[in-house]
């Protein structure tokens, strides 16, 4: 079981108002490959050369082939434990959200119900000419290049590419949620990818407690007040475990009524 600073619990303990922004990393113990790092099975793919609207031009066949493979590796893995403990941080904490930037969903999958997706969700298609949606058996049953069952135009994932905004009403909520945070958890990412990198720094400098939890150092460690080195699905749960007994002691001190 890991140990946390008494700092930790007692700032935990007192908090309101808690978010959690996520990365890959809370989705590697599912069994779904991280893009960055040594075992990131996308490595033979970086995001950054398929990830983008030039490429899907130069190739949209290849860029499908990615999608529809991780669409299928998607839907065949399970939320892990780390998911889950953030949906009891939910039921815990007055104010709680995720922040994702996985289009997995697995944090709804899991239970969440305050989920912001930064990058979109691989569940959902659009035609790139009428904006119609296309579901997932649709684009999986034709293969290749998708096409409208309306326009005949060009279907694509509904994610995220380099270069593109984020979804405007996602990113509002972000960064609401970030300024307004007592706490804020940095979980399974590289913390590169701006946007959404800048979020765990805005909660900081609107002071939050900043929480990084990876079994690798990143570009944020040194800015964090504290950093849980390890896998989500170990940190996460022993950590709720350690609130709950916290919440449970203190209960058991001042009895309602006391
Ligand atoms: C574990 C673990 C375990 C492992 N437990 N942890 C120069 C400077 C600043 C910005 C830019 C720049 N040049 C270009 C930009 C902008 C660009 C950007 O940030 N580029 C940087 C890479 C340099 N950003 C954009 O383009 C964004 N849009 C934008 O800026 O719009 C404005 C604009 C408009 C027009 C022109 C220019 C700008 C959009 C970014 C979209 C990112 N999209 C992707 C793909 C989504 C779709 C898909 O999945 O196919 O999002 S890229 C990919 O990276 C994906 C992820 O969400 C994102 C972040 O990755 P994440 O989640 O951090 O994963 P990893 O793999 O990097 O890290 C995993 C971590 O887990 C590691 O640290 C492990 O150690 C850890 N781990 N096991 C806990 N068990
Ligand atoms: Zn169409």
């Amino acid at each position: 079981m890991p140990d946390f600073s008494d700092r930790l619990i007692a700032c935990m303990a007192q908090a309101n108002r808690v978010t959690a922004f996520t990365g890959a990393g809370i989705s590697a113990e599912s069994g779904v490959p991280t893009f960055r790092g040594t075992d990131g099975l996308w490595s033979k793919f970086r995001p950054e050369e398929l990830a983008n609207m030039d490429a899907f031009m130069r190739n949209p066949q290849l860029v499908w082939e990615w999608y529809a493979h991780r669409k299928r590796v998607i839907a065949d893995v399970q939320p892990n434990p780390g998911h889950i403990a953030l949906v009891r941080m939910e039921e815990f904490f007055t104010h709680f959200g995720v922040i994702t930037q996985n289009i997995d969903n697995l944090h709804r999958r899991a239970g969440s119900r305050t989920v912001y997706e930064l990058h979109g969700n691989i569940e959902r298609n659009y035609c790139m000419e009428c904006g119609k949606p296309a579901t997932n058996e649709e684009v999986l049953r034709q293969g290749g290049v998708p096409r409208c069952g309306s326009c005949g135009g060009v279907v694509r994932p509904d994610v995220v590419w380099f270069g593109e905004m984020l979804p405007e009403d996602e990113w509002d909520h972000a960064v609401r949620a970030a300024e307004s945070s007592d706490v804020f958890l940095s979980i399974g990412t590289s913390a590169v990818v701006y946007p959404a990198a800048s979020l765990p720094l805005l909660a900081k400098d609107h002071g939050a407690y900043l929480v990084e939890v990876n079994p690798e150092p990143t570009p944020l460690t040194d800015r964090a007040d504290e950093f849980l080195q390890g896998p989500a699905g170990v940190i996460l749960p022993a950590l709720m475990h350690a609130l709950e007994e916290t919440r449970a002691a203190d209960g058991a001190a001042h009895p309602p009524g006391d």
